[in-house]
């Protein structure tokens, strides 16, 4: 049988046509834009049978025993443990004791607002997402200029600026767009420290120095202002601040910033002219912009080229998306007023969004071992693996132990789920019926859908999350039997249902696409204009033009200490067989080299005699870790770049455990995951 469905093993969310025989995963196949010979192959979905029948899969809830051995048990039994849990730390400790983290592979998808749901009604304001280091923070800052998060329209556009993303190995079938806008002579332009794909068929490249990218935007800011580049009809009638960032910009000359973001000033200042040259134009950023310590005026910043060159909400440019109607399932009005989340440090991050809530990850584990600014008792990870993906693993890991009860729902045994004491099986992607946010947030819609029944005993991230929250007495809010019970009662507003979107696989609409909609509504800001100077932000204590107040001397961690870590280290790239932390167990995605390598630009090797095939270790203040090195031109001299995500498979590869997350930015809370400066010997 062949069923239409949406692909979840990353956050790409492939549309994906499945074929099953008898109720089992065979094959699938990606919804291309481009003809099949030119099609982009992802391997992890080649090797999704792989995955999902994998025998690693947990297939029954386990739960540990007094001699730390794990058992299995029942749903019932595990089910009971936790429900009980919640209750007994309610009366015990207060709700707020209680935490619920996911991951990445729950976000962007209906069973994140039904944990909210569950949270808020039960008391406890502490349902926290990983936003921070992925792309909410970037959200966030799109947000404070011109009030929502755009999309970049690159098939239609003729100018594409791509500034930390690397589309090619992370969302194919954003990369097929890029390669058909190319095809029909679109300019390209790539920032990016790396010589990607996309950087090599690029019409300017910018080997920007890691970390630098706000000083890189606003001598382009500059450069567009001084030379009258920008778009006076837009900037007039549409924008504030406009005088003030002009001002701030003239700090950041290209000639001033240029050997601190190691580019030449005639690169930036042609980089300038070309973005506003040729219309449309449009910037796709990334997370290459994410986890640096300067992260939010940097991607503001950046987020203000779209406004000075006039792209934004026009065809080929940068779209305002419109929401789905949809009801907000998360019931925040629930919680008292008094209810303080462990993030409230960053009241402005938590509230920009009516969907996202809290996402500052770092504050778990604060509250855990710090206990400030109060102390975590219980943790509820779902589809996440902090011990491998949070800054400073080691750390992490010690939060993670100290955590009086720890339970994991999850695919896989992992080295956070090893921690658990109650460990749930979740179902993969392909075995339930969810709605992404993806899909909530920009039409058209569509439903990802259940095409096989859970394997073994695991159950559907819904449906864990809502017997759950029935067994501590919220059957009113939980009322659905089905994921399709639930989320046509998400999507009545819109009158979609999930019956017409599966007669509907290509989605629907929900509105007509509309562009340029400022000119009737404004902007969904405080002022109803594009904010290149905020009043909120300054009314909070942060700068309200980007780097207004400066740029940090110090904005790659351990910086301070040239001479004990002189090489700056990079967090490395997003192999197209592996997501994250995760699949380093399938035999299928690892038969070629396995890729867990530091790179090492060919005249640092040499100064350390270093060759293709040595051990090398690498250390920071806060570890080591020692993998293979593998010589490569693609990155600078003076850096190398590490290998991430093979924590699971042998923790001396853990790359986090090399990171700080001491050291955070004010307005996210985003620790630098990314860069960190650090030494290497060969072994
Ligand atoms: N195959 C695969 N796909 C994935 C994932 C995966 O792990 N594997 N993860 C998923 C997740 S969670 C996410 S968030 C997305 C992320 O996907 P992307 O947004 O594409 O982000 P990255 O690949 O992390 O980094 C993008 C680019 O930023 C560059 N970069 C690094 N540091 C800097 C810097 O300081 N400045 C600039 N300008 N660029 C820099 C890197 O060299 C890289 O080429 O991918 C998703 N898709
Ligand atoms: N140094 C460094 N650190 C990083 C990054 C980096 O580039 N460098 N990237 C950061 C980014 S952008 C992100 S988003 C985070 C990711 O951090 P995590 O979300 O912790 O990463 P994953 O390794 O993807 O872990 C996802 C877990 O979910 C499980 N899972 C998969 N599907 C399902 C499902 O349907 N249900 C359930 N319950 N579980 C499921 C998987 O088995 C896996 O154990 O890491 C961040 N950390
Ligand atoms: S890139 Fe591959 S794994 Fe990710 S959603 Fe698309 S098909 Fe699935
Ligand atoms: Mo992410």
């Amino acid at each position: 049988m062949m069923l239409h469905s949406i692909c979840r093993l990353c956050s790409a969310c492939c549309p994906v046509e499945v074929l099953t025989e008898r109720g089992q995963f065979i094959s699938a196949k990606r919804k291309s834009v481009l003809p099949k010979k030119r099609q982009l192959n992802c391997p992890k979905l080649n090797s999704a049978a792989d995955i999902i029948y994998s025998p690693e899969r947990l297939l029954k809830p386990l739960i540990k025993n007094s001699n730390r051995r794990f058992r299995e048990s029942s749903w019932d039994e595990a089910m009971d443990i936790i429900a009980e849990r919640l209750l007994f730390s309610k009366k015990e400790y207060g709700p707020r004791s209680v935490c619920w983290l996911r991951g990445m592979a729950a976000d962007w998808g209906a069973p994140w607002d039904y944990v909210n749901r569950l949270m808020n009604a039960y008391g406890s304001p502490n349902s926290i997402g990983n936003g921070s280091i992925c792309f909410v923070g970037r959200d966030f800052a799109h947000t404070s200029v011109y009030g929502a998060m755009t999309i970049p329209q690159t098939r239609e556009s003729k100018c594409i600026l791509i500034w930390g993303k690397n589309d090619k190995d992370t969302a194919p079938n954003a990369a097929e767009n890029i390669l058909l806008a190319k095809e029909n002579g679109a300019k390209l332009i790539v920032v990016d420290p790396i010589k990607t794909r996309f950087a090599q068929m690029a019409d300017l490249w910018l080997q920007i120095r890691p970390a630098h990218d706000g000083l890189l935007a606003m001598a382009i800011i500059h450069e567009i202002i001084h030379n009258s580049l920008y778009d006076t009809d837009f900037v007039d009638k549409y924008t504030v601040g406009f005088d003030d960032l002009k001002k701030t910009a003239e700090r950041y000359t290209a000639e001033r910033v240029a050997k601190d973001v190691w580019l030449d000033a005639e690169l930036i200042k042609e980089t300038a002219r070309l973005y506003t040259s040729v219309k449309p134009a449009c910037i796709v950023d990334g997370n290459g912009l994410d986890m640096q310590l300067e992260t939010f005026d940097a991607t503001r910043a950046v987020a203000m080229l779209r406004a000075l060159s006039g792209n934004l909400d026009i065809i080929g440019g940068d779209h305002i998306p419109e929401t789905v109607p949809h009801r907000n399932l998360q019931l925040r009005e629930r919680l008292p007023a008094s209810a303080e989340p462990i993030t409230s440090a960053y009241l402005l991050f938590n509230t920009f969004h009516a969907g996202w809530g809290n996402q500052v990850q770092s504050c778990v584990i604060d509250a855990i071992l710090d206990e400030k600014p109060y102390p975590l008792k219980t943790l509820i990870v779902q589809s996440g693996n902090p011990a491998v993906t949070f800054m400073d693993a080691h750390r992490a890991e010690r939060a993670l132990e100290k955590v009086e009860f720890l339970a994991v729902i999850d695919m896989f045994m992992n080295r956070t789920a090893e921690k658990a004491d109650v460990i749930l099986p979740a179902g993969s992607c392909f075995e339930h019926t969810q709605l992404n946010r993806a899909f909530i947030r920009s039409s058209p819609v569509k439903i990802q859908e259940q095409v096989i029944a859970p394997v073994g005993e695991s159950r559907p991230n819904w449906h864990i999350i809502f017997d759950l929250a029935r067994r501590i007495g919220l059957e009113k809010e939980f009322p659905w039997q089905t994921a399709e019970e639930a989320i046509d009662y998400q999507l009545e507003p819109s009158g979609i249902t999930v019956a017409m979107l599966r007669e509907h696989p290509e989605g629907i609409m929900a509105k007509p696409v509309r562009y340029r909609k400022y000119e009737t509504n404004g902007f969904m800001t405080p002022s109803g204009k594009v904010e290149f100077s905020s009043e909120l932000l300054k009314e909070h204590g942060h700068n309200e033009v980007p780097f207004s107040n400066g740029h940090q001397e110090n904005p790659i961690s351990f910086m301070d200490e040239p001479d004990q870590y002189p090489v700056l280290g990079m967090s490395g790239d997003r192999d197209m067989r592996f997501v994250n932390s995760q699949f380093r167990f399938i035999p299928s995605l690892l038969q070629r080299e396995r890729g867990c390598m530091v790179d090492i630009h060919p005249e640092e090797a040499l100064k350390h005699k270093i060759s293709t095939g040595d051990w090398v270790q690498v250390e920071t203040p806060r570890g080591h870790i020692q993998m293979k090195a593998r010589i490569s031109d693609l990155l600078r001299e003076g850096t190398i770049r590490i290998a991430w995500g093979w924590g699971d498979y042998n923790p001396d590869y853990s790359l986090n455990r090399l990171t700080d997350d001491n050291r955070r930015n004010p307005v996210i809370g985003t620790a630098s995951g990314r860069n960190f400066m650090c030494r290497i010997k060969k072994l």
